[in-house]
């Protein structure tokens, strides 16, 4: 990722493909220089280039390669006080794909080069309009596939976490500067602080750090992986679904009732995250004790799993479907989430077979033998795993897993703080704790940050934002 902030770089800002307008973003010092050479404003817009202030003007755009001049307005902020924090312009245009190529092209002619990802934001953050918090929230709104995502990556970007984090830091360094204004006249004998003042002003930062440690481990603990039982009758097509959703011949597929009497397991790569995806058995009468072991185990799978993935045949007949229901009934009650899908559905010519049931109507049809709608199983799957993961954090899942180590570290060099409060050690051992916790703060912010941290942060944005 450059860190270069000279160069002046451009791109669509606008989603790709034919629109009624269409945005290209032009961003470094010598915006106002590449966009005049393009740029032919209306008369009532003359004076856009010594303009102080942020504003709209109107015009046209000349393109060589284009005839006919094409009516654009121009956005420019001409100072640091722009997203970007320096120069910064947009051209807003009809959003005719070869028009808005033909003009990011010409401004590259003109000494702009193309932007790379994310790399508005990360000027933005680089010269200190937003901290990493805000720059994770850009992306969280960009990404939010829900209304509560929107939420939380909405009052992330405010800087709810950032005003949080930001008066813990503030009071901590207040702390360490009385704690070491203190240690120069440790020799006389002068307490600045009294150590029930330090554990007070201790207790405050650790109330905040705690609970947002706490917040971005349930979000998803380091090296979880979410769990997805696949159930239903025997013959349903479990074992053949499984296979195509990993991708492999694992599970043995049989018409033989009973054929998996274990269970087995794979992992799934599911987007950014990997589950393991688990193929159950013994969902029929205990006929032995094999069986009955495979039952025992199927109850463990289900409770222990985070979505249960239910599979009706959709060639069901009417005197095994009172049992599928009762069965499932069951399994819903046991499970955290479940999604419930009708299988084999190539072996129906007429759909679902039993329309008037709204559950019935409301499930998946997929085929594992043609792949139909396996896709959408798996939008679903991830769809439904998000969104249970999401309503227990206040972070967005890419801030937590990044700050979950930050966040604990921060915790526990607070609470060494404490206990050496406590213990009435001497007030080094406690200005060293702090100092370890504000650094931990300073690279949740981004005050403390390295090129790795950058890269893998804002190389997730598109280009253009
Ligand atoms: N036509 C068709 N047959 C399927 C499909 N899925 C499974 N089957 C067949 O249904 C039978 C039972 O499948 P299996 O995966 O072993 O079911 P399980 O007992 O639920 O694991 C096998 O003969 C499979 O070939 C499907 O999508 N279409
Ligand atoms: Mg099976």
């Amino acid at each position: 990722m450059p860190l270069d902030l000279d160069d002046t770089i451009v791109a669509l800002a606008s989603p790709p493909g034919s629109a009624l307008r269409g945005i290209v973003r032009v961003s470094g010092i010598a915006t106002a220089d590449v966009v005049a050479e393009l740029f032919r404003p209306d008369e009532n817009s003359n004076s856009w280039c010594s303009s102080k202030l942020p504003r709209r003007f109107t015009g046209q755009l000349e393109l060589s390669s284009i005839i006919v001049p094409v009516p654009v307005a121009l956005m420019f902020w001409p100072t640091k006080r722009s997203y970007t924090g320096q120069p910064m312009a947009e051209f807003h245009l009809i959003g005719s794909p070869p028009l808005l190529e033909a003009t990011i092209e010409h401004l590259c002619e003109k000494g702009a080069r193309l932007a790379r990802r994310g790399e508005f934001t990360l000027r933005a953050f680089l010269s200190g309009r937003i901290d990493l918090l805000q720059a994770e929230a850009v992306l969280g709104v960009i990404e939010a596939t829900d209304h509560e995502e929107l939420q939380k990556a909405l009052s992330q970007l405010g800087g709810r976490m950032t005003s949080r984090l930001g008066q813990v830091r503030a009071d901590l360094i207040a702390l360490l500067g009385d704690l070491e204004a203190g240690l120069d006249f440790v020799e006389e004998d002068i307490e600045f602080i009294t150590k029930s003042e330090i554990a007070r002003r201790l207790q405050e930062a650790l109330l905040v750090v705690r609970q947002l440690a706490e917040d971005s481990a349930s979000r998803l603990p380091a090296g979880y992986r979410r769990r997805v039982v696949l159930a239903g009758l025997p013959n349903a097509g479990k074992s053949t679904l499984f296979n195509r959703l990993i991708g492999q011949q694992k599970a043995i597929v049989s018409p033989i009732a009973g054929t998996t009497r274990d269970y087995l397991t794979a992992t799934l790569p599911l987007d950014s995250m990997d589950i393991e995806i688990i193929d159950t058995a013994g969902w029929e009468d205990a006929a032995d004790l094999i069986m009955e072991r495979a039952q025992e185990l199927r109850g463990e799978q289900v409770s222990a799993s985070d979505l249960v993935v239910w599979c009706t045949a959709a060639d069901l007949s009417d005197k095994d479907k009172a049992e599928d229901e009762q069965l499932r009934r069951l399994a819903a009650k046991q499970s955290s989430a479940m999604i419930h899908v009708l299988t084999r559905i190539d072996l129906t010519t007429e759909g679902p077979s039993d329309e008037s049931d709204a559950t019935i109507r409301s499930a998946l049809c997929v085929s594992a033998e043609t792949g139909h709608n396996i896709e959408a199983l798996r939008e679903t799957i991830r769809a439904c795993l998000n969104s249970a993961n999401a309503s227990r954090s206040e972070l967005l899942g890419t801030t937590a897993v990044r700050c979950r180590d930050s966040l604990q570290q921060a915790t526990q060099s607070l609470s060494h703080a404490l206990t050496a409060t406590q213990a009435n050690h001497g007030d080094e051992l406690i200005c060293m704790e702090i100092r370890s916790a504000l650094h931990e703060l300073g690279t949740i912010l981004g005050d403390v940050y390295t090129d790795d941290i950058l890269d893998h942060i804002f190389s997730n944005f598109c280009i253009g934002k």
